[in-house]
This record gives structure tokens, C-alpha cells and sequence, in this order.
């Protein structure tokens, strides 16, 4: 079935200069970029994506994150999108990734790890319309 989710080149990976890799990476995995584009979020605007973690102890430190420079912001398109690319990404902790995954190749730590996607249907909407109007997204 054909799914769309959102994914986030973080600033970690904005900052290695890595955004050509990982885009290479979904493109050579059949994800289509439906929506693209390059912020810099504000705390406040971290905090709203990153809601669902407001209790944990991490929130703080990883809005600080999220705010520090700029990412990329990303709709991709494709079959099982959500779960392909949960499993390109690798596990959360890039010491727990499994070899050649986005985060074991280009992440520094359990907070900066490179690369955000979205878990389940419903988040992956929510998080879509959080960044992009319905007209900045192509369907194929
Ligand atoms: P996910 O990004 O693999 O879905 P989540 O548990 O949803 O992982 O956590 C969201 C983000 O919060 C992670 O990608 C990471 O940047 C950060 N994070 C998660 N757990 C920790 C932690 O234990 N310490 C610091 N940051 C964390
Ligand atoms: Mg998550």
C-alpha cells in the first residue's frame, strides 16, 4: 500500500554536510520525495513537533536540538513508506543500529541521530500537516 511519512534531516545531519547521502538513501530504497523543504526551527516550534515527549526528562535538551540550525523537512512517498523508513533510519541509539542504517552511518549520539521519521498512520499525518500545507505536496 502506498503511504506517506514524514522524515527530518536533523541538524546534526544538516551540519555534516550529509543531506545528498541521505536523500541518495531514499531515493535508492523507491521513497519519492513528495515535499521538501529546509527550515530552522524555532524552540517553540520544536516543542509543538516533539509534544508527545514533553514529560521526558530528554525534552528540554532535544528541542534545544531540534531549534539549533537548520533541517530538512521532508514528505516521502511509496509502498510501506512509514515502516521502510524506520528501517533505513535504524534503531533510536546509533549504538544499537544495525550496520548501514542512516543513524548507524551518520549519527553522533542517542539525542543528535541524524534522522527523524514518523511511527504509525496517524502520526505520519499529523506530522505531515504539522510542516506542509496540503498544496506543497506532489502526488504521483
Ligand atoms: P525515534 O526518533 O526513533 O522515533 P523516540 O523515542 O520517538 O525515537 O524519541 C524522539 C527523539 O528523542 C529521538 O530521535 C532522539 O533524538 C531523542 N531521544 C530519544 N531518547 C532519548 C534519550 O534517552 N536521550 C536523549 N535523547 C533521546
Ligand atoms: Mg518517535
Amino acid at each position: 500500500m502506498s503511504e506517506k511519512t514524514l522524515s527530518i534531516i536533523k541538524p546534526d545531519a544538516v551540519a555534516k554536510g550529509v543531506i545528498g547521502q541521505i536523500i541518495d538513501c531514499f531515493a535508492s530504497n523507491n521513497l519519492k520525495i513528495a515535499a521538501l523543504k529546509m527550515i530552522h526551527m524555532s524552540k517553540r516550534e520544536a516543542q509543538g513537533f516533539y509534544a508527545v515527549h514533553s514529560e521526558r526528562p530528554f525534552f528540554d535538551s532535544l528541542t534545544d536540538f531540534m531549534s539549533s540550525g537548520p533541517a530538512v523537512v521532508m514528505v516521502l512517498s511509496g509502498e510501506n513508506a512509514i515502516s521502510k523508513n524506520r528501517e533505513l533510519m535504524g534503531a533510536t541509539n546509533p549504538a544499537e543500529a544495525a550496520e548501514g542504517t542512516l543513524r548507524k552511518r551518520f549519527a553522533t549520539d542517542i539525542e543528535k541521530n541524524a534522522v527523524h521519521g514518523s511511527d504509525a498512520p496517524e502520526t505520519a499525518r499529523e506530522e505531515i500537516v504539522y510542516f506542509f500545507p496540503e498544496l506543497e505536496i506532489v502526488n504521483f
